[in-house]
């Protein structure tokens, strides 16, 4: 199969609680590889355009005062089947419905600051990675 690449965004919830490194070992220890990644604060105004899809959703209000709450730490993952790899990692959205040994079963605050973002499709992954990298700044 061919390599994919992902968007993640580790959250301001462990960025806050200095879970970044042991996030990424989960993503390393499963195979994906960290191909690019930067600390960002973001602006009230990215994280709108970031979660547009969203934006008729009444948690939407929240999640952008979330998002821009502290700095947060994007990045590409590179690996076989990487969308799709990463959501299993990540866990479902709700920590209380993730799987026991994922990313928002163990590190997750609540079914908002859930620790993680990442891409659920091969459309939402080139739009989001676009977003936040130039292809310069991904390094495979
Ligand atoms: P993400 O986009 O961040 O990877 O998460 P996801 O696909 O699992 O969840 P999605 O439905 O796309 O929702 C995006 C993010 O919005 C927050 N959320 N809050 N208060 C709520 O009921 C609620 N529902 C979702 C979470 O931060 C979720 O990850
Ligand atoms: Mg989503």
């Amino acid at each position: 199969m061919a390599i994919e690449h992902t968007l993640s965004i580790i959250k301001p919830d462990a960025t806050r609680r200095n879970m970044t490194a042991r996030i990424n070992a989960k993503f390393e220890e499963a195979g994906l590889r960290i191909v690019a990644q930067k600390r960002v604060q973001l602006t009230r105004a990215q994280a709108e355009a970031f979660y547009s899809a969203h934006q008729a959703r009444p948690f939407f209000g929240g999640l952008v005062q979330f998002m821009t709450s502290g700095p947060v730490v994007v990045q590409v993952l590179a690996g076989e089947n990487a969308i799709a790899k990463n959501r299993d990692i990540m866990g479902a959205t709700d920590p209380k419905k993730a799987a026991p040994g994922t990313i928002r079963a163990e590190f997750a605050e609540d079914i908002e600051a859930n620790s993680v973002h990442g891409s659920d499709s091969p459309e939402a992954a080139a739009q989001e990675i676009a977003f936040f990298f130039a292809g310069t700044e991904i390094v495979g």
